[in-house]
């Protein structure tokens, strides 16, 4: 007998000691022993071994773990990397083809996205984003900025539709394609420029709209330029004065209120000079609600001034008076509010945060009076209202202080504006520091009904969170943000896998939304600040926000370090706005300052990820498998077999690796990173990834996406 030989190809990433195990090779001879006998190499990365018996069975390796399958021979062959045999050696693969042009920034036309998991999200504060009408501009009562010369500069409400309408191209280069904005139903509170203390929920704030640029304006434009509109909707409190058309809630009006050792009408109140009350327009000197008492409504038109004498109904004494009680202008007395419309508990307390009845059914705070959301009146309000938005066109919701309203109540809100408007993607804010896993573990100190999980599923049992199935009420994902602080904060993915292994808890996880910060909490040990750390390291987190499940969010300005390291929000008694996180952006976007501020690294960088996101449908909707992190690095594959996608990730911080990923399903990768391209035959990618950078090796990919930049090349 001539016996046989077999040729083998070593695929990417196998070490160069391959071996060839054999057995059953006839009844006189033994079989190897693992793993066998070297092959010897012929060249271009060809291994031979020759048998003398007729038949064997063999499997090849590399001896470090990699290995084919079983194959059983008798004949000459050339086993190529993918698993294939020839009867003669295979031609050499082709040349990795040049790289594709990039797809266009342009998305697919909203009418086709029904999937809000293609999109990614710009979220901006639209008083502090860009000022497109100087007009309309208001200074909040509390919180001015004075100049040296004493003048009130940087009026809260600045920004506004007309400026986001102009800017919208900004966002559109950016590549994101929504646009999350605060809620811009009209608003009272001594500080309401971002909107989360709403008057009136059938109405739009007159601070942000122009003339000619309505919030139907703003929807209609962001639409023409494929941008979806998202609005934040607070369902669970009012502001302090009550809802106009619906309930009062009992105070003086505040154009009468005169601090100590003061006179009414003399009083340096900054830009509203003598009183409190009218400042710019009359509609806004205090509130005008057809529910108030008759005599609150007199007043309102009778004495703009507040110099009148008036009877403070509760107490008889006579206001204005210097330093007359001031609870009377602006606080709440919990005991006498309309139980038709608010719940009867009083305000949170400190040790109410951790327990769901006081933290669903108290007031959080003494300008966010909590709603008797279970009651039919509150929800038709509420849900009407919103529906009249929904109809010009608004696409997603972003629901507020999620927590703070027991989860069936609250889809009760959430399904009917979905039945309204169908397809529509609602997401919860559920504010949480800490994995956030409730009775699940974790080190939580407080129960599942209040964390995010318990809002995306829709079993009762806190301990079982398959006990329901998915609620499609999708959270901003605090979970992983949380981590950041010990993570991309400190310069390392260590501790990145945990946060991932317990993604089963949640409804649907691909619907998270991700997130580094945002107006409320920052990555470190207080998570009160913008992001402090290096830039490099921002970009990593941005690397594994864009690759990971779950659909990014950036808030405005991370994308030139803006405020770097500034509080979220107002810390001491002194703070303005120009010294926090919501400093005014607009600055940054003025015709003469645009190109610098689009030629920052991270800019690029982010440009980048959502063009890279935008062409790998693997990377909006895949699951995540095979999760590995070792500290400087993290790889995992993002599976979306489904849509015919596949992509594999490895992420790096400091210097290059090599990074191995098994478990890959056969084919031939390309990197959108640097095009490389990188076939798989035995399930095992093998790549090079630069310092402070990510491979995103797509199955049958288009190649390189976009232009290198510092982080990603
Ligand atoms: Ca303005
Ligand atoms: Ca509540």
């Amino acid at each position: 007998m001539a016996g046989f030989t077999v040729h083998f190809k070593k695929p990417t990433g196998w070490a160069d000691s391959i071996h060839i195990h054999y057995w059953q090779i006839g009844p006189l001879a033994a079989g190897s022993v693992w793993p066998g006998v070297p092959m010897e190499p012929e060249g271009d990365g060809w291994f031979v071994y020759r048998f003398k018996e007729p038949t064997a069975h063999i499997v090849i390796n590399d001896t470090q773990g990699r290995q084919t399958g079983d194959h059983h021979r008798g004949v000459d062959g050339w086993l190529d990397e993918d698993g294939r045999w020839h009867q003669s050696r295979p031609a050499p693969r082709p040349k990795p083809q040049p790289p594709k042009p990039a797809p266009a920034l342009q998305a697919k036309p909203i009418s086709e996205r029904k999937d809000f998991r293609e999109e990614t999200i710009y979220f901006l504060i639209t008083t502090r984003f860009y000022d497109g009408d100087p007009s309309n501009n208001f200074f909040c009562r509390d919180r001015i900025q004075f100049n040296a010369a004493g003048e009130a500069v940087d009026p809260h409400w600045r920004g506004d539709f007309k400026g986001l309408i102009q800017r919208l191209d900004y966002i559109r280069d950016l590549g994101f394609t929504a646009i999350w904005i605060t809620p811009p139903v009209e608003n009272r509170s001594g500080l309401d420029y971002h909107g989360y203390h709403a008057y009136d929920w059938t109405r739009i704030d007159p601070r942000l709209e122009s003339p000619d640029a309505s919030y139907q304006d703003l929807i209609t434009a962001a639409h023409a330029k494929n941008i979806k509109i998202i609005q934040d909707v607070v369902v669970n409190h009012s502001c302090q004065y009550g809802i106009r058309g619906k309930v009062h809630i009992d105070h003086l009006p505040i154009k009468y209120y005169v601090p100590q050792g003061s006179q009414q009408g003399k009083v340096n109140h900054g830009p509203y000079q003598g009183h409190l009350g009218n400042y710019a327009w009359a509609n806004r000197d205090d509130i005008d609600n057809p529910v108030a008492p008759v005599w609150y409504q007199e007043r309102h038109a009778s004495d703009p001034e507040g110099i009148e004498p008036l009877a403070d109904p509760k107490t008889h004494e006579t206001v204005p008076k210097p330093g007359y009680n001031p609870g009377r202008f602006f606080g709440v007395d919990a005991n006498q509010l309309d139980p038709n419309w608010f719940h009867q508990e009083g305000f949170i307390c400190g040790g109410d945060w951790e327990s769901a009845y006081p933290l669903q059914v108290k007031h959080l705070a003494g300008d966010c009076i909590d709603l008797a959301t279970e009651r039919q009146n509150v929800k038709d309000y509420i849900i009407g209202s919103i529906n009249r938005y929904l109809d010009m066109g608004v696409d997603a919701l972003r629901i507020d202080t999620v927590k703070h309203v027991e989860r069936d109540n609250l889809l009760e809100y959430v399904n009917a504006w979905k039945t309204h408007k169908p397809g529509l993607f609602v997401f919860g804010e559920n504010l949480v520091k800490g994995y956030g896993w409730g009775d699940m573990g974790g080190g939580d100190n407080g129960p599942s009904q209040i964390r995010p999980w318990w809002y995306t599923r829709l079993g009762h049992n806190p301990r079982d969170p398959n006990s329901g199935g998915d609620s499609g009420f999708p959270q901003l994902d605090f979970g992983l943000f949380s981590t950041f602080r010990d993570t991309v904060s400190k310069g390392t993915y260590g501790g990145t896998a945990q946060v991932f292994s317990m993604d089963w808890i949640y409804g649907d996880v691909t619907q998270l939304v991700t997130f580094l910060q945002n107006h409320d909490v920052g990555p470190d040990n207080d998570f009160k600040y913008r992001f402090k750390g290096e830039q490099w390291m921002a970009a990593a987190a941005y690397n594994l926000i864009w690759t990971v499940r779950g659909i990014p969010c950036l808030y405005y300005g991370e994308e030139i370090e803006f405020m770097k390291g500034a509080p979220q929000d107002v810390e001491g008694e002194k703070d303005t706005l120009d010294k926090t996180g919501r400093a005014y952006f607009g600055e940054h976007l003025s015709d003469d300052r645009l190109a610098q501020t689009q030629s920052h690294p991270l800019y690029r960088h982010i440009r980048r990820l959502n063009q890279i996101r935008q062409a790998v449908p693997a990377l909006q909707k895949g699951r995540m498998d095979r999760v590995s992190e070792w500290g400087s690095g993290m790889s995992f594959i993002r599976d979306y077999s489904p849509g015919g996608s596949v992509a594999v990730v490895g992420l790096v911080m400091g210097g290059e690796q090599y990074i191995n990923v098994e478990g890959v399903p056969n084919g031939v990768y390309r990197d959108a990173v640097t095009g490389n391209v990188e076939s798989v035959g035995y399930g095992v990618l093998s790549f090079h990834v630069k310092s402070n950078s990510a491979g995103i090796y797509v199955l049958d990919g288009p190649g390189k996406i976009g232009e290198d930049g510092v982080y990603l090349r």
